[in-house]
């Protein structure tokens, strides 16, 4: 090993951060069982033995999108075949449904970004959902579908986030970030939120007292330096405002997109941007082994690699497997507490703030 990974090692067991010298360091480092044990360290000091879970219920309101990231394999034009867009009266029975679950804590809801649909729409879904039933928390609408909503209402971003908080929104997705880099976003995504815009949304939702994931994609067309400077983006926007809740590594699906061309990232890659996102990111507390993303045996993996939390039990996940993901669509919570326990972790059901509700 040399001089440079025995130094961020120091660093580690000391607590000192990380710079992005450090960060591309440790890319550049093969000795993968070395990373995982760094970042085994971190976890182990922020979560002990615990590992997160929740029981959730995705929706996506409509595939119908103006953006059709190069990226993605869910969004489509309002004539295409595949098109769909749910009425008010269509979400709150797919909820009710769900909520007959007395495990169900929280609605994820993302969707494309409908060219027709009025902010007042999504206003009135939030407000229903919130009064049909109150005690369920709505993560709902990453920030490009906020930046969004700004523009087809002409409202600012804030007033935006504030018009859905007091409608019922308690917390942001973190998707949308992508690479937040406007070289990377140009190529795949020019007609969305810019790297800056998905930062300053994430900024207001936080100065609201709104709190949000933060996510990257990566495995495409982006540098190893591109996926340093993302994180060390969040870890500043973290810095300023403690908003974010869990960061969430999605490894780029190619089939069914305009990348097609592009191989899936090896695991070896998936469990080292993983530990490297846990040693980067110091002031996040929860790193995601999102397993729809990784499968369930390499999310099992991650916990070993830095993750703390294993999302939910999604419930018919749409985003990801119209792009090839290769998981169930959505899991029985006892095989989640399975997986954790077969690695020697204590299953923790929580809620979507991270407050524990059982430990199992
Ligand atoms: O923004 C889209 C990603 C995100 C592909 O906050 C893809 O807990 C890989 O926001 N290959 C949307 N990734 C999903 C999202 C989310 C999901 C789960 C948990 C949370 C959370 C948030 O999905 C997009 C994009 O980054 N994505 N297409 C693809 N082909």
């Amino acid at each position: 090993m040399n001089a440079h990974l025995h130094a961020i090692e120091t660093k580690i067991g000391d607590g000192v951060r990380l710079s992005k010298e450090d960060g591309l360091a440790l890319f550049a480092c093969q000795d993968l069982s070395w990373l995982g044990y760094l970042a085994d360290q971190v976890r182990q000091r922020i979560s002990g033995d615990y590992v997160y879970f929740n029981v959730n219920r995705h929706i996506n309101l409509t595939n119908i999108c103006t953006s059709r990231c190069k990226f993605c394999a869910f969004g489509c034009d309002a004539d295409s075949r595949q098109a769909y867009q749910m009425s008010k009266e269509r979400v709150l029975e797919i909820a009710r449904q769900a909520a007959t679950d007395p495990d169900l804590k929280e609605l994820h809801i993302v969707s494309g970004l409908h060219p027709e649909w009025p902010f007042d729409y999504y206003v009135d879904v939030i407000a229903s959902l919130k009064q049909a039933l109150p005690g369920i928390h709505l993560k709902a609408f990453t920030a490009v579908e906020i930046c969004h909503f700004a523009k087809v209402s002409g409202k600012p971003v804030r007033e935006v986030l504030q018009i859905l908080q007091t409608a019922g929104v308690d917390s942001l997705p973190g998707g949308g970030a992508e690479i937040l880099s406007d070289r990377v976003r140009q190529m795949l995504c020019p007609n969305k939120a810019t790297a800056a815009e998905w930062l300053q949304a994430s900024y207001e939702a936080h100065r609201l007292g709104l709190k949000s994931n933060a996510s990257m994609l990566y495995g495409h067309v982006e540098t190893l330096e591109e996926r340093v400077d993302h994180l060390l983006a969040l870890r500043a926007l973290q810095d300023e405002t403690g908003g974010f809740q869990t960061f969430i590594c999605f490894p780029f699906h190619s089939k069914n997109t305009e990348l097609g061309h592009l191989a899936r990232t090896s695991q070896w890659d998936d469990l080292k941007t993983m530990a490297i996102s846990r040693l980067l990111l110091d002031n996040f507390k929860n790193i995601k082994a999102y397993w729809i993303m990784l499968t369930l045996p390499l999310a099992q993996l991650a916990l070993g690699f830095g993750a703390n939390d294993m999302d939910g039990t999604v419930s018919e996940e749409k985003i990801m497997h119209a792009a090839g993901a290769k998981s169930a669509k959505s899991l029985e919570k006892t095989t989640i507490i399975e997986t954790i326990r077969q690695v020697g972790r204590i299953p923790v059901q929580r809620d979507s703030m991270y407050n524990i509700l059982k430990v199992l």
